[in-house]
């Protein structure tokens, strides 16, 4: 049994669950359960509290867990990251009050600093030499200005609008953080085979969101000029028409390269584009 811990409520659990459920893994969870089975596949999961995740992956009582990297960074925790997830993104930042004035990191010295983060924030002054005074608030640290607790912040930021809210600038950035996979070491031998059953699944999953497959009819004069222009696999399908001189071609392309690739078959006379999402990738 592989035991997968995500977490119980919060900002990952909604793509964590869906992630397992796109690698085929359905997981039977009630309201408010601890632990549910996955119906068709060999693992538990556990649904545990961010913050709790990184002790439990280190002392080995799940095998992976997906987590924030953030997490994992401030709890130093003793684990292996195998795949970035690309969900969850956000920086760990320093925030000022607008009208403070910020040079550097080295305008803090001397000076209060509220965080959740204490241990990355330290490692980075401590890397800076910079002194400062750190004081941990477990949550909402963006009163911590206005309210005289503190002379800047350093806390999770995504949008920027909690910043703006409160009348705070993001001045540094310490550190980018996503979701990821992680591993408990010894499992990571232990149980060698069936994670990498899930690392195999879970990549082909996020390769498969980045691509799309795309199909459009075109005349045969333009075939090969058509086939240059996309960044396919191997070659691209192409297919006889029942309408003489035209063809149908298939192909997959990466979503960076949607928009472009898209103008040049128009231009070259494609008809009929039909673009459609991939399940899954393996190549
Ligand atoms: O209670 P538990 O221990 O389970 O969880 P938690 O309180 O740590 O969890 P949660 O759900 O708040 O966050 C889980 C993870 O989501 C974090 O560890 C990060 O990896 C990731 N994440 C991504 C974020 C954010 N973006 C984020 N913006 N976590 C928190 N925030 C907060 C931030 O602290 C600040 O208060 O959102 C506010 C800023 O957001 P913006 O959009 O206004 O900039």
């Amino acid at each position: 049994m592989l035991k997968i811990a995500v977490q119980k409520s919060g900002r990952l659990y909604d793509e964590s669950l869906k992630l397992l459920k796109e690698c085929g893994l359905y997981v039977d969870n009630g309201m408010d359960q601890l632990k549910a089975e996955v119906r068709n596949f060999p693992a538990e999961v556990y649904f545990l509290r961010n913050s709790d995740i990184p002790q439990y992956l280190e002392d080995g009582v799940v095998d992976i867990a997906i987590i924030g990297e953030n997490v994992l960074s401030e709890k130093n925790a003793n684990v292996y990251v195998l795949e970035k997830l690309g969900f969850s993104k956000c920086r760990l930042s320093i925030a000022l009050p607008k009208t403070e004035e910020y040079t550097g990191i080295t305008s803090l010295e001397g000076k209060k600093i509220a965080t959740s983060y204490p241990n990355t924030l330290q490692k980075y002054l401590d890397e800076k030499h910079v002194t400062a005074e750190i004081h941990l608030i477990s949550g909402s640290v963006e009163i911590a200005p206005n309210i005289g607790l503190a002379d800047a912040i350093c806390d999770l930021v995504s949008s920027g609008s909690t910043l703006f809210k409160n009348g705070l600038e993001e001045k540094d950035i310490l550190f980018r953080s996503e979701a990821c996979i992680a591993a408990n070491p010894t499992s990571l031998e232990d149980k060698k085979e069936i994670i990498d059953e899930i690392l195999f699944r879970v990549q082909s999953v996020l390769k498969a969101r980045d691509h799309r497959y795309i199909l459009f009819n075109i005349p045969n004069p333009q075939i090969k000029t058509v086939g240059k222009m996309l960044p396919v696999l191997k070659s691209p399908t192409v297919l006889p028409l029942l309408d003489e001189g035209w063809s149908s071609m298939h192909s997959v392309i990466h979503i960076d390269d949607f928009w472009k690739v898209i103008r040049g078959l128009k231009e070259h006379g494609a008809q009929g584009i039909l673009v459609i999402p991939v399940e899954n990738m393996v190549i």
